[in-house]
């Protein structure tokens, strides 16, 4: 876990991506908090422009708590239900940019607005215009361009002005006034890192900050230059995990971090995929990947490096759809594995953020691999994972565990709950050996915490 975020065992995030409020709160109490995770990050939650796609979240129109997923008095009710969980709360906070439609219009909330004009808050003069064709980004390769010019239309925040970051402070402190935790700082790549701190200065409270700063190669502006805010997300991570297991070797990942020219353990941000890249990103491991989905979750779960996140999906095939609504496109409750794939309660996946937990602070040790795509390692003396992502079964095989002798519950296959396993067991033996067979793309996982 990155040193910016708040102690304790329990740090894995699900983003509960689109959920609307009264759903994000009973998954709090219902399997969040009883499955470990420590965190739910939740989407937008300000006033947006009107419309059925998911990224009207992402086109602010003012700073009301009011959108299509809840009204302020459910996002309260939210925080509230989830803290009692024991789940804290980050919220995708959206600050470099307002909307981005040249006509304007009302809100979701009701809130008229023009593209430099939102009345109550920002006038024409709070907006960068940077005399590029359209005011937009021609050139990631230029800094200042990525940073004054627009991102795909919107209209780009002055952020270097004082008035500008005290708005935006105003709406990130109501947030914590409202008892949030964290900000997920979406577009931050597209704000110097000095205003982000700017801004952070100007909190009313310490919070948990993660920058969204895409990594692109042979870019002047990379995510390291954040890490004085707080976390950054590694967004090579997915990437090159998906890599390994689709084209490469698992092999490979034995130094998996660091070693690979990623940001710091301490300040890395890391997920097999987020609700841009299950998008728009080739080739990256989505829940449409199924069982190897599963399997990388699990890997990232189990090795340490970076704070977690396990992306909660609704089911799409048209990349702008928004999820279930109704006529007004108001988001419905949640209904999981009904049009929307909830990754986060995978058995893989929900029992893996327990071994996550009961491993924490533990090394990595006994690492072994086929050459391939068979791999398996301790969390010394915590736990043990082996993946075998074969196309063939590995029969046979004793693996080096040293764990403490005993039974523990498969949790790969099974869930471990009041003392008994609903899956295979497995023996580790008095000299920390035990015995397995692995069928192809599957794995098997055992840890202290599930130890019968
Ligand atoms: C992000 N991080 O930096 C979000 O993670 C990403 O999901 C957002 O893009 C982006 N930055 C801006 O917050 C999404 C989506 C875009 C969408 C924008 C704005 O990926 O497709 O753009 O939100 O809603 C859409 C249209 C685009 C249009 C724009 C403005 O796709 O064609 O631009 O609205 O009307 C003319
Ligand atoms: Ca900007």
């Amino acid at each position: 876990p990155a040193a910016a975020a708040p102690s304790g065992t329990k740090t894995v995030i699900a983003n509960l991506f689109e959920w609307n409020w009264p759903s994000v709160a009973s998954e709090c109490t219902n399997v969040l908090g009883p499955k470990g995770y420590g965190y739910v990050q939740v989407s937008p939650p300000q006033e947006h422009v009107r419309g059925n796609q998911w990224w009207v979240a992402y086109q602010p129109v003012s700073y009301r708590i009011e959108s299509r997923k809840g009204t302020r008095a459910q996002f309260q009710s939210m925080v509230n239900t989830c803290h009692a969980a024991g789940v804290k709360v980050i919220v995708d906070t959206v600050i470099n940019h307002m909307s981005g439609q040249d006509a304007g219009g009302t809100g979701w909330a009701g809130s008229s607005y023009g593209h430099y004009n939102y009345p109550g808050i920002y006038q024409s003069q709070d907006f960068h215009y940077c005399g590029t064709s359209g005011n937009e980004i021609t050139s990631y390769y230029d800094r200042w361009q990525v940073q004054n010019c627009e991102l795909v239309n919107l209209s780009d925040l002055k952020t270097e002005s004082d008035y500008v970051r005290s708005r935006i402070a105003a709406y990130m402190n109501d947030l914590l006034s409202l008892g949030v935790d964290g900000f997920r700082l979406d577009a931050s790549k597209h704000m110097p890192a000095a205003d982000i701190a700017a801004i952070k200065g100007k909190l009313s409270r310490s919070a948990y900050i993660v920058q969204e700063v895409i990594y692109g190669a042979g870019e002047p502006i990379g995510p390291g230059e954040y890490t004085g805010n707080g976390d950054v997300h590694e967004f090579r991570y997915g990437k090159d995990l998906a890599r390994m297991f689709n084209n490469e070797r698992l092999a490979y990942l034995r130094n998996f971090g660091e070693a690979w020219g990623y940001l710091p353990n301490s300040k890395a941000a890391v997920f097999v995929d987020n609700h841009d890249t299950q998008r728009d990103v080739g080739g990256v491991l989505t829940y449409k990947n199924g069982r190897t989905y599963a399997l990388a979750n699990a890997f990232m779960l189990a090795w340490p490096y970076g704070s977690k996140t396990v992306q909660s999906s609704y089911t799409f095939s048209n990349r702008d759809a928004g999820p279930p609504s109704d006529a007004n496109n108001k988001t419905l409750n949640t209904t999981c594995f009904s049009g929307w794939e909830c990754e986060h309660r995978w058995q893989v996946i929900a029992n893996m953020v327990g071994f996550h937990n009961a491993t924490q602070g533990a090394g990595v040790s006994n690492w072994y691999d086929n050459g391939y795509q068979h791999i398996a390692f301790s969390r010394t003396g915590k736990g043990y994972l082996s993946v075998n992502d074969e196309n063939f079964a590995i029969n046979g095989r004793s693996y080096y565990a040293g764990l403490p002798a005993g039974r523990y519950c498969d949790v790969i296959h099974g869930t471990f709950s009041n003392g008994s396993c609903s899956g295979p067991v497995i023996t580790v033996d008095s000299a920390g050996w035990f015995a397995a067979n692995i069928p192809a793309h599957d794995a098997v996982a055992i840890h202290v915490g599930a130890k019968l």
